[in-house]
């Protein structure tokens, strides 16, 4: 893609979106579904039709069991619909559109946290924001004080979730100063917290007891207890009756005691492997998982294993966090 795209500040997505509170737009969510890009859509959503405007949350994927309760009443569309502007939120690159990857060039803005990314449309990336939530509450603050945009009660709860969710109820280091204040205020302004708390995490379903029990059945502590890793074949899943998107134990692997770096493997399909990694200590996830042509935060990343078995995606992982464990046990 050779176009050049702006980088705007929040004042100028302020006013681009200003100019679509009576326009049809379509708030497009990224593939695999998290709080943080479907509170973002649901925000910007209803924002713009408690203004005049025909906006709906569009995604590739079926939303989540778990979020569907902030999504309760609302449509999530699963095509972009003709004639509608087109606003991507928590996207960093075209390949997390999914299904829309091809239609990354007609995109009209991208509000975004990543650091790492493709921007395919004029674009509001801060790296520095805990979540997209945090870039959605300034611009939304923005609209209601410069542009008599009327912010509906139910936005300040879908920017809460988006926060919650992307720093784990707050305790991941991507939380700032700046994010508590941030959800001072939404909490002040009548933010559903206990709920979303509870539903984003608390709430288990059985499935993902059965994927913990599998996990923690599957785990091997390596590189002297620093590195912990599990794994789920394709039958051992359907043997336990865990669904594909139920079994990603690396927070479990991670909060084992001394450990650096959680890994989990689930296999998706024959031979085709997803990693999910976390680290407690200041080793780069995404730098890693990259090397797989993955992505994401330096304490959380994701990559897609190709062509291997068990033991070989395994020994990949390994390989590769084991040197970066070695690297940062030797101050490099
Ligand atoms: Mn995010």
């Amino acid at each position: 893609m050779a176009a050049e795209y702006r980088a705007l500040t929040e004042r100028e997505a302020a006013a681009l979106l200003a100019g679509m509170m009576t326009e049809k737009v379509d708030v497009v969510s990224h593939a695999s579904p998290d709080a943080d890009t479907l509170g973002c859509a649901l925000a910007l959503t209803a924002i713009i039709n408690e203004n005049g405007g025909d906006a709906a949350v569009v995604c590739s994927d079926r939303v989540p069991d778990y979020l569907c309760f902030l999504a309760e009443g609302v449509e999530i569309s699963d095509a972009l619909r003709d004639g509608a502007r087109r606003v991507a939120v928590d996207i960093a690159s075209p390949p997390q559109l999914g299904r829309f990857v091809d239609a990354a060039g007609t995109f009209s803005l991208m509000l975004d946290h990543h650091g790492r990314g493709e921007t395919f449309a004029d674009n509001v990336v801060e790296p520095g924001a805990a979540a997209c939530g945090e870039v959605v509450f300034r611009v939304a603050e923005i609209l209601g004080a410069d542009y008599g945009v009327k912010i509906p009660a139910c936005v300040y709860s879908y920017i809460y979730a988006a926060i919650s969710g992307d720093t784990g109820s707050f305790r991941f280091a991507n939380t700032t100063a700046e994010t508590h204040r941030i959800a001072a205020r939404l909490h002040e302004a009548g933010a559903d917290t206990v709920r979303i708390a509870h539903n984003l995490h608390a709430v288990k379903t059985l499935g993902e007891l059965a994927a913990l029990r599998l996990g923690l059945t599957n785990m091997k502590l390596l590189h002297g207890g620093r590195l912990a890793m599990t794994s789920a074949t394709l039958g051992e899943m359907a043997e336990n009756g865990i669904k594909d998107g139920d079994f990603s134990e690396a927070d479990e692997m991670r909060s084992v005691l001394g450990v650096y770096i959680g890994v989990s493997l689930r296999e998706s399909e024959p031979g085709v492997w997803r990693a999910s990694t976390r680290a407690n200590v200041d080793i780069d996830c995404a730098a890693v998982c990259a090397g797989f042509g993955g992505g994401g935060h330096r304490g959380a990343a994701g990559c897609t294993l190709r062509g291997f078995d068990r033991a070989g995606a395994e020994a990949a992982m390994e390989k590769s966090f084991g040197r970066a464990i070695e690297e940062f046990e030797a101050g490099i």
